[in-house]
C-alpha cells in the first residue's frame, strides 16, 4: 500500500509547523512504508512547515496541486502555467469590492502551475487568518469567488483549500494528477475530502477498493488513526 497525505490540515495546522512530537512520530511511522505528500502549497512551504528530515524520509513531495514534483529534495518534474490576464483582472475586481475590511497584502500568489487568491493577504497575522476564517465560514465568500470564476473559464478549476485562499489551475491540473506517477493501491489521508475542497478531486478517484479515503479534521486525528494502523 502506499500512503499519500495532504500536509495542511492534515499533518499541520494550516500554514503552520508540524508538531514535534507528531513529526518524532511520523518519522518512525514512515520507516518501511512508501509514503508520500501532497500540498497545495510549493516546496520551501512545506519545507518550512515539516522539516527536510520528513521531506527526505518519504518517496516523494507533490506541491501546488501536483504540479511540481520532488524526490529527496531534487527537483523531478514542473508544469508551468501562466494564467490569462482577465483572469488577473477578474481577481482584481474582486479584491476591489469585497466588503472585508482587511487587506494585508500577496493577494495573488502566483506559482508553478497555479495560481493562489486570497482577499485577506497572504501576509495577514495568524490573528488575521482566523478572522478571516470565521466570516469566509459565516459568509461563503470564497464558494462564491470559486463559482463565478468557474463560470467565466470554462478551462479553469478553483478549489478551496486552507483557511484564506483559493488555488485556481488549469482542468485536471489538481492533486488528482498524482495519480499517475505511484504504482498500486493508495491510501489517502485529507482533511478537504468534501466537494470544493482540494483534496476531493484526488479522494474522487480513490474512494473504491484497493483505495482508501481517510478524512481527518486536524493532524490529532490523523496521529490516532496511524497508531492504529
Ligand atoms: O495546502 C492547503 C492550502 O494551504 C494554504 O491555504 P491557506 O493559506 O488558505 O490556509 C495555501 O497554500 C493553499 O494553496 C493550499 O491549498
Amino acid at each position: 500500500m502506499n500512503y499519500v497525505f495532504d500536509i495542511d490540515g492534515t499533518l499541520t495546522p494550516s500554514r503552520q509547523l508540524i508538531n514535534p512530537s507528531f513529526k518524532l512520530f511520523f518519522l518512525e511511522w514512515i520507516r518501511n512504508r512508501d509514503v508520500y505528500l501532497i500540498s497545495g502549497s510549493d516546496y520551501p512551504k512545506s519545507e518550512e512547515q515539516v522539516g527536510k528530515e520528513v521531506l527526505h524520509a518519504v518517496k516523494g513531495c507533490f506541491n501546488t496541486a501536483g504540479n511540481v514534483y520532488y524526490v529527496k529534495g531534487e527537483l523531478i518534474y514542473r508544469q508551468d502555467w501562466e494564467g490569462p490576464q482577465d483572469l488577473i483582472d477578474l481577481l482584481e475586481s474582486f479584491l476591489e469590492h469585497s466588503s472585508y475590511p482587511i487587506k494585508a497584502g500577496n493577494h495573488i500568489e502566483k506559482r508553478i502551475g497555479m495560481i493562489n487568491f486570497s482577499i485577506v493577504g497572504r501576509n495577514c497575522t495568524l490573528e488575521q487568518r482566523n478572522a478571516y476564517n470565521l466570516y469566509d465560514h459565516e459568509n461563503q465568500e470564497r464558494a462564491r469567488l470559486r463559482k463565478t470564476i468557474m463560470e467565466q473559464f470554462p478551462d479553469i478549476e478553483v478549489s478551496i483549500g486552507g483557511q484564506i485562499s483559493i488555488d485556481i489551475y488549469p482542468v485536471g491540473k489538481n492533486k488528482s494528477q498524482i495519480i499517475r506517477n505511484i504504482k498500486g493501491p493508495i491510501h489517502f489521508f485529507g482533511d478537504k475530502t468534501m466537494e470544493g475542497g482540494n483534496d476531493y478531486d484526488l479522494a474522487k478517484k480513490l474512494h473504491s477498493p484497493p483505495n482508501k479515503v481517510t478524512q481527518v479534521q486536524n493532524w490529532e486525528e490523523t496521529m490516532q488513526i496511524l497508531k492504529k494502523l
